[in-house]
C-alpha cells in the first residue's frame, strides 16, 4: 500500500486516554453510581425492558481489577453513516482487550448490522489493526445501514454468537443503532445467552447527545473539515467580491452541524432548521430574511456573502413538509405508473395541479422547475420523495434572486446577484479524525472493553467531561435505556434513544442569534484552516465551540 507522510505518522500517534483508564488494565475499578430511570414514559419502557432496566450509571476508577478473568470473543459492527474515528473505537478496544488476556478475540462483522446475520467477519490481528489506527474511514470492516431489530433476526444473531462463543457484541452506531443494541441486549439477556451488548456513540451529525452523552463521535472532525472549506470559501468570497456562496452541510434531522459551522466560521447567514419549525416560517420568509441580508450588504457596496444552509432544511417548513406529504399520496401506488407515462412535463404539471390542494400548489409553483422535478423524480425504496436529495441551495439562491428581482424594480435593491453553489458531506465524514476524535474514540473502545469485562450490558460507553484536557476526561457506562422515551414511528409505539434536536434556549444557539444581525451585514467572517494535528495543543487539541459553549 501507498502511504502518504501523514497516513505514516498517524500510525504512530499515540490516543490520549482518560486518566483513570492510564495505569494500566489491573489498575481499573469500577464506582457504582445511582440507579437511572429513563427519561421519560418509565412504566412502558421499564415493562419492555425487565432485565436490562433501571441499573446504575457506572464510572471507573483507579484502583485493583475486580473483574472476573474469563476468556472474551467480542464482536463488532460499525453501524450508519461514516464518522472520523471509527477505527480508533476498534483499535482502543482491541488493545482493552488484547491487555487484559492476548488469548482474547475480536471479530469484526463486515459491511455492518448485515455482517452479523451473514456471519460475514474477519479475526482481528496487531498488522491488520495497526493499518487502520488514527485514519479516517469505516473500511476497516465497512459499515451498513439495515436494522437489527426483529425477534427474527435477533435469533439469528444468537445462533451466530453461538457458533463464535461470543461473550459480547459491540455495536457503534447513532440513535436508531443504538436503540436497536437496547433492545438486543434485552433479548440476549431474556434469553440468557450469556452475550453481552455494549453501544458507542456515533454521528457526524451530532444528534445523539443528552446529558449523559455529551457528544457523539465524527461530528468534531467532520465539522472541522467543513469549516476550513467554508472559510477557504469565505477568504475567496472577500478578495472576488462577486459571488454570494451557498453552502448547504450535512444534518438531516438537527443543524448542529450548520451551528457549529457557523460559529466557527461566522458567515453572514446561517439557517437554523428548528428555529424555521418553531417559527412556522414559510420559504418566502426564508428567503426574504436572506434577501435583506444581500440587499443591505449589496447597497454598501459588498456584492458578496456566504449563506450556510442544514441538509435537512426544507422538511422543517411547513408548507413543503405538506406539499411533500400530498405529494407521496399523489403518487402512491400505480399512480407513479401513470404520472411517468405522461409525455411532457406540461402534461405531469397539469396531473400535480388537479392533485394538490390550493395551498399546497401555491408552494409548488414558486419552486424552480428544476426542484420541482427533483420532487418527482427521486422516490425511496418506499416510494417517498427523499428530501435529502433536493438541491435546497439551489431552491433558496433561486427564491433570493427573485426576491432581490422585485425590490430592483422597486428601487430598493441596487446591488448585484450571482451565486455559487455547494454540498459538504461526504468530504467530512472519513477525514483523518481530529486528535479529540481520535482520543474520544479510542477511549470509547477501550472503555467499552472494560463495561465487557466487568459485565455490564445494554450500557452506551461513555466518555465525558469533554471540554478539559483528555486526562481530567472521566470514563464510565450509562443504561441505554436511560435515554429512551416512546415516540410514534411508522405508525407504531416504539422505545427509542430521544434524538437531539438543536435547543433555541440552548448556549450555542444563543451565541449566534445575539451575533447574526452583525454578521448579516458586515464581513465578519473568520478561517479556522486546517485541523491541525502536530503542535501547541491549544490548537492541535480545541474541541467544538459548541462543546465550549454548552460546558460554560
Ligand atoms: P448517521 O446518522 O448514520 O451517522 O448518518 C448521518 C449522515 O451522514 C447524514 O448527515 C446524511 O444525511 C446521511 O448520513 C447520508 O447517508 P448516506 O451515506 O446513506 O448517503
Amino acid at each position: 500500500m501507498n502511504l502518504s507522510p501523514l497516513q505514516k505518522a498517524r500510525y504512530e500517534y499515540v490516543p490520549k486516554l482518560p486518566g483513570m483508564l492510564r495505569n494500566g488494565i489491573s489498575e481499573i475499578c469500577v464506582k457504582d453510581g445511582e440507579a437511572t430511570q429513563s427519561v421519560a414514559d418509565q412504566d412502558k419502557i421499564k415493562a419492555l425492558f425487565p432485565n436490562t432496566y433501571g441499573k446504575n450509571e457506572i464510572t471507573f476508577a483507579k484502583g485493583a481489577n475486580t473483574s472476573e478473568a474469563k476468556k472474551q470473543v467480542v464482536g463488532v459492527i460499525l453501524s450508519g453513516g461514516q464518522a472520523p474515528g471509527g477505527h480508533n473505537v476498534i483499535s482502543g478496544l482491541y488493545d482493552a482487550l488484547k491487555s487484559t488476556d492476548k488469548n482474547n478475540v475480536l471479530l469484526g462483522f463486515k459491511g455492518g448490522p448485515s455482517g452479523l446475520i451473514d456471519d460475514d467477519y474477519v479475526e482481528f490481528d496487531d498488522a491488520f489493526i495497526d493499518a487502520y489506527r488514527n485514519t479516517g474511514g469505516f473500511d476497516i470492516i465497512g459499515s451498513g445501514r439495515t436494522k437489527l431489530e426483529t425477534k427474527e433476526q435477533f435469533a439469528i444473531v444468537t445462533e451466530v454468537a453461538k457458533k463464535h462463543g461470543l461473550t459480547a457484541i459491540v455495536i457503534i452506531g447513532g440513535d436508531d443503532s443504538n436503540t436497536n443494541a437496547a433492545v438486543l441486549a434485552e433479548y440476549m439477556a431474556a434469553n440468557n445467552t450469556g452475550v453481552q451488548v455494549i453501544g458507542c456513540p456515533k454521528t457526524i451529525d451530532g444528534d445523539l447527545k443528552n446529558e449523559d452523552i455529551e457528544a457523539s463521535f465524527g461530528f468534531d472532525t467532520a465539522t472541522k473539515t467543513y469549516s476550513e472549506l467554508i472559510g477557504n470559501i469565505e477568504r475567496d468570497a472577500n478578495s472576488a467580491k462577486k459571488y454570494w456562496h451557498f453552502i448547504k452541510v450535512m444534518g438531516r434531522s438537527a443543524s448542529h452541524v450548520a451551528l457549529e459551522c457557523a460559529l466557527e466560521t461566522q458567515p453572514n447567514i446561517c439557517l437554523i432548521g428548528e428555529e424555521v419549525a418553531a417559527k412556522k416560517m414559510s420559504l418566502s420568509q426564508i428567503a426574504s430574511q436572506i434577501a435583506d441580508s444581500v440587499e443591505k450588504r449589496g447597497n454598501a457596496g459588498n456584492n458578496f456573502g456566504v449563506a450556510i444552509i442544514p441538509e435537512g432544511i426544507v422538511e422543517f417548513v411547513p408548507e413543503f413538509s405538506k406539499l411533500i406529504a400530498e405529494i407521496n399520496e399523489l403518487l402512491a401506488g400505480e399512480n407513479t405508473e401513470k404520472f411517468n407515462a405522461l409525455p411532457d412535463w406540461n402534461a405531469k404539471y397539469d396531473f400535480i395541479e388537479k392533485g394538490l390542494t390550493k395551498e399546497s400548489m401555491a408552494v409548488f409553483a414558486i419552486l424552480p422547475q428544476l426542484i420541482q422535478q427533483q420532487l418527482f423524480l427521486e422516490r425511496d425504496p418506499h416510494g417517498n420523495v427523499q428530501v435529502s436529495l433536493i438541491e435546497s441551495e439551489k431552491l433558496l439562491s433561486q427564491l433570493v434572486a427573485d426576491e432581490l428581482a422585485k425590490r430592483k424594480a422597486a428601487g430598493t435593491y441596487k446591488g448585484k446577484f450571482g451565486a455559487q453553489h455547494h454540498f459538504f458531506g461526504y468530504e467530512g465524514r472519513c477525514a483523518f479524525p481530529s486528535n479529540f476524535d481520535a482520543d474520544y474514540c479510542y477511549s470509547l473502545g477501550y472503555n467499552a472493553f472494560m463495561l465487557i469485562q466487568y459485565g455490564y450490558t445494554g450500557y452506551l460507553s461513555k466518555v465525558s467531561n469533554l471540554s478539559a484536557p483528555a486526562e481530567q476526561w472521566v470514563a464510565g457506562g450509562m443504561p441505554i435505556t436511560k435515554m429512551m422515551n416512546i415516540e410514534r414511528r411508522n405508525g407504531e409505539d416504539k422505545p427509542v434513544i430521544r434524538k437531539a434536536l438543536v435547543e433555541l434556549d440552548g448556549k450555542p444557539f444563543k451565541y449566534f442569534e445575539a451575533n447574526r444581525d452583525k454578521w448579516a451585514v458586515e464581513t465578519a467572517f473568520t478561517y479556522p484552516g486546517a485541523i491541525q494535528y502536530y503542535g501547541p495543543s491549544e490548537v492541535c487539541d480545541l474541541t467544538t465551540r459548541t462543546l465550549a459553549l454548552e460546558k460554560g
